[in-house]
C-alpha cells in the first residue's frame, strides 16, 4: 500500500453517537433523543443518555487519538447543545465544550474535521416541521455561521452534512430513524432542504474563515446488478440515482436527475426543483462514506421497482451489509471522473463485528482490522489510478450509539465497556497504529 505523504489519517464520530450527557448543560432535546425515548423504536430501549460519555471524558479520548498516532479527528456539533431551541438564544455551556475539545485536538496535534450535521436536530425545529419546512434553509445556515464564527480561528476544515439521504429517506420515508415518518413527498423535501441550506451555509462558513475548506458527505455503496439482464441493468440506474444521483447532480451540475424526477413524479408535488441550482456551490472536498455493495434486481414494487438482494457467500458483516472493497476503489475512480471533486476523503469506513471480552488488555478483533486492511489497500489503488484522495477516517473511534440498533453493534476502533466507560484497545486499533507509522 502506498499513500501520499500529506496523506491524512484519522477516525470518526457523532455527537448523539457517543457525547452522552443527557439533557445536561443546557443541552436541548434532539429528534435522537425524543426517537429513542419512543418505546419500540430503538434496539432493547437504548438511548444516547449516556453513551459513551464522551462530554464528560473527551480528554481520555483525545489522549486515545493521540496514543493511535491520528493525524486527524471527525466529530460533529450537536445543533441543541449550542442553540437549544435550533434557533435564537444561544447555551454557552455547549460552545465551551466544542471549544475546549478543539483546543484538547490541536495541543495533541490533531487537525479537527467538524461535520455541522450528523442526525441531531433539534426537537423544536422538528416541532415546526424539521427539514421538511423550506425556513430549515436560513436554520441550518444561521446555525453554521455560529459555528464557523465561534471555531473557525481554530477550525480549518468543515462538513456541512452527514448523509442528507439517510436523513431524508431513513428519517421521513421508511421511519427506522428519527423523526420516524412514512411519507416519500416528506422525504424528498427534507433532501432538497438539506441541499440548499448546504448551498447557503458554505459561503457563509468561508466569509468566517477566509482559509476553510469545506465540503459535504455522502454516503454511497457500489451499485452493481444482479444479473446481466436489462431490468436488472436498469434497476441499477435507478439504485444510483436514487441514494447517489438525486444528490451528486444538485451538488455539481445544480439540477436534479431526471430519470428518478420522473419516476418520482407525484412524491415532488410542491418542490420547486429548479432551485436546487442554488445546491452548486463550489466546494473543496467530497466525503465518501463507503461500507459495502448493493446489488439491485427489478421489482415490482412502487416506486423504484428495485430490489436488493444478497450474495450466496459470507462476506457479510454484523450489519448484514456485503464486504465488497473492490467497490471502494470503482467507486472512488467513478466519482472522480463523473464528478471530479477537488479533493476526496473516505470520512467513515468500517465494520460492524461482534468482539469477544477484552483479554490481557486487549480485544481481538481479526475480521475488522482485515475490513480496514482490504479497504485501505483499494484506496491506495485508486490514488495510483489518479484519485485525488486525500485522506481517511475510519467509522468509528469508539464503540458507540449505532442509531436504531443501539448498543448492539460495535463499530469502533476502541472497544468501550458501557457498565465502567473502560475503554481498550481492539487489534484494528493497533493496526491503524501500525498503518498510520508506515509499519504496516
Ligand atoms: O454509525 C453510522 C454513522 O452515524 C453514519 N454512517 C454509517 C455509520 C454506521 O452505520
Amino acid at each position: 500500500m502506498k499513500f501520499p505523504d500529506q496523506f491524512l489519517w484519522g477516525a470518526a464520530t457523532a455527537s448523539y453517537q457517543i457525547e452522552g450527557g443527557g439533557l445536561e448543560e443546557g443541552r436541548g432535546e434532539c429528534i435522537w433523543h425524543r426517537f429513542s425515548h419512543t418505546p419500540g423504536k430503538v434496539m432493547n430501549g437504548d438511548t444516547g443518555d449516556v453513551a459513551c460519555d464522551h462530554l464528560h471524558r473527551y480528554r481520555e479520548d483525545v489522549a486515545l487519538m493521540s496514543d493511535l498516532g491520528l493525524q486527524a479527528y471527525r466529530f460533529s456539533v450537536s445543533w441543541p447543545r449550542v442553540l437549544p431551541a435550533g434557533v435564537g438564544a444561544i447555551n454557552p455551556a455547549g460552545l465551551d465544550f466544542y471549544d475546549r475539545l478543539v483546543d484538547g485536538l490541536l495541543e495533541a496535534h490533531i487537525q479537527p474535521f467538524v461535520t455541522l450535521y450528523h442526525w441531531d436536530l433539534p426537537q423544536a425545529l422538528q416541532d415546526r416541521g424539521g427539514w421538511e419546512n423550506p425556513d430549515s434553509v436560513q436554520w441550518f445556515a444561521d446555525y453554521a455561521a455560529l459555528m464557523a464564527g465561534r471555531l473557525g480561528d481554530r477550525v480549518k476544515d468543515w462538513i456541512t452534512l452527514n448523509e442528507p439521504w439517510v436523513v431524508a429517506f431513513m428519517g421521513n420515508y421508511t421511519g427506522d430513524h428519527a423523526p420516524g415518518k412514512h411519507d416519500l413527498s416528506a422525504a424528498y423535501k427534507a433532501a432538497h432542504h438539506q441541499l440548499l441550506g448546504h448551498g447557503k451555509a458554505v459561503p457563509l462558513i468561508r466569509s468566517a474563515v477566509p482559509d476553510a475548506k469545506v465540503g459535504i458527505t455522502l454516503n454511497i455503496n457500489y451499485f452493481d446488478a444482479a444479473t446481466d439482464s436489462e431490468a436488472d441493468q436498469l434497476a441499477v440506474q435507478r439504485q444510483d440515482g436514487y441514494v447517489a444521483r438525486w444528490f451528486l447532480d444538485p451538488l455539481y451540475k445544480g439540477c436534479y436527475p431526471t430519470d428518478i424526477v420522473e419516476l418520482v413524479g407525484d412524491a415532488l408535488e410542491g418542490i420547486d426543483l429548479d432551485a436546487v441550482r442554488a445546491a452548486a456551490v463550489p466546494t473543496d472536498f467530497l466525503g465518501l462514506n463507503y461500507y459495502t455493495r448493493n446489488t439491485a434486481a427489478y421489482s415490482q414494487e412502487e416506486p423504484l421497482h428495485i430490489d436488493l438482494v444478497k450474495h450466496d457467500h459470507d462476506r457479510y458483516t454484523e450489519m448484514g451489509w456485503e464486504i465488497y472493497p473492490d467497490g471502494l476503489r470503482k467507486l472512488l475512480i467513478q466519482l472522480h471522473q463523473d464528478y471530479a471533486p477537488g479533493a476526496l476523503y473516505i470520512t467513515e469506513n468500517g465494520a460492524a463485528f461482534e468482539d469477544p471480552a477484552p483479554t490481557d488488555g486487549v480485544v481481538e478483533d481479526p475480521e475488522r482490522a482485515a475490513y480496514l486492511n482490504a479497504h485501505f489497500e483499494a484506496a491506495s489503488q485508486a490514488i495510483e489510478a489518479g484519485v485525488p484522495l486525500k485522506g481517511y477516517f475510519v467509522w468509528s473511534l469508539l464503540d458507540n450509539f449505532e442509531w436504531a440498533y443501539g448498543y448492539s453493534r460495535r463499530f469502533g476502533v476502541v472497544y468501550v465497556d458501557f457498565e465502567t466507560q473502560r475503554r481498550v484497545l481492539k487489534r484494528s486499533a493497533l493496526y491503524l497504529r501500525d498503518v498510520i507509522q508506515g509499519k504496516a
